[in-house]
């Protein structure tokens, strides 16, 4: 089996202390950090996610294997960052409120850092109060919500109605993500950026500031 076969199958199986040195050793190996994210973790997530929908495994599996996927990127993350790049801008960053998912949230504050951006990362289920607010103190240029629930996606409505009430939509550049969002929500709800992907986001973001 190889070894990005091998980081799968263990973070299937939710064992993250196993994910982690497959990760390190998979490093050592050369293999790149994209080759370890997709063929790796994200190969194994997705089939985890198949099993829940289908009701094969369900949330303490989930759970544990998504404590596996987190503790394995963080391995990749100074793989993620590029070295010497300075803050180019400060992003306020979080999981919309009534929300728990956090995976890819944690991969776009990754992908974000590697740019040489300042994140400001507010966990999840974060209320729109509190994504203005800390956007305000922190004088960032952008908040960036995740969302991926179809429950909880229109959270990202309060979040940019919350901006203009508080006068600072001139100041803000709202990006969104997470699995149920598409272009054409980013348009209904009048944000302004919406990418499907943490390393496109990273991106977008960066240009967005410059
Ligand atoms: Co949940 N869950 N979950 N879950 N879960 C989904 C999302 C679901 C699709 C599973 C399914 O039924 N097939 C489904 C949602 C259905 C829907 O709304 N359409 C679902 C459900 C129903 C639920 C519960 C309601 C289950 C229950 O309790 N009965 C519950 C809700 C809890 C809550 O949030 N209030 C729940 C709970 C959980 C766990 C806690 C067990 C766990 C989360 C653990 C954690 O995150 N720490 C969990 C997980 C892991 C999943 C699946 C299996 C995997 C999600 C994931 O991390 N994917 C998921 C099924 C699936 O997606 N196939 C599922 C990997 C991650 C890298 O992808 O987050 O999409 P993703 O991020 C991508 C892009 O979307 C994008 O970048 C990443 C790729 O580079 N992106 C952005 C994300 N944010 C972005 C922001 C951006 C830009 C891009 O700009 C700001």
């Amino acid at each position: 089996m190889s070894i990005l076969s091998e980081i799968s199958e263990n973070l299937q199986k939710g064992r993250a202390k196993n994910v982690k040195e497959l990760v390190a050793r998979a490093i050592e190996e050369k293999y790149t950090a994209k080759e370890i994210l997709e063929e790796g973790l994200l190969a194994g997530m997705s089939i985890i996610g198949e099993k829940f929908k289908n009701n094969e495994v369900f949330v303490p599996e989930v759970l544990i294997a998504a404590r596996a996927m987190n503790a394995g990127s963080e391995i990749l993350k100074p793989l993620l960052a590029e070295d010497g790049v300075e803050a180019v801008g400060k992003v306020v960053l979080g999981t919309v409120k009534g929300d728990l998912h956090d995976i890819g949230k944690n991969l776009v504050r990754m992908m974000m850092e590697g740019k040489g951006l300042e994140v400001i990362d507010l966990g999840v289920d974060v209320s729109a109060e509190k994504f203005v607010e800390t956007a305000i103190a922190e004088k960032a240029q952008i908040i960036a919500c995740s969302a991926l629930l179809t429950t909880t996606m229109g959270e990202i409505k309060t979040v940019v109605e919350a901006v203009e009430k508080a006068g600072i939509r001139d100041k803000v550049t709202i990006m969104i993500g997470g699995a149920p969002v598409t272009q054409s929500f980013c348009e209904s709800v009048k944000a302004d950026i919406y990418t499907p992907d943490a390393a496109t986001a990273a991106e977008a973001a960066v240009a967005a500031i410059n």
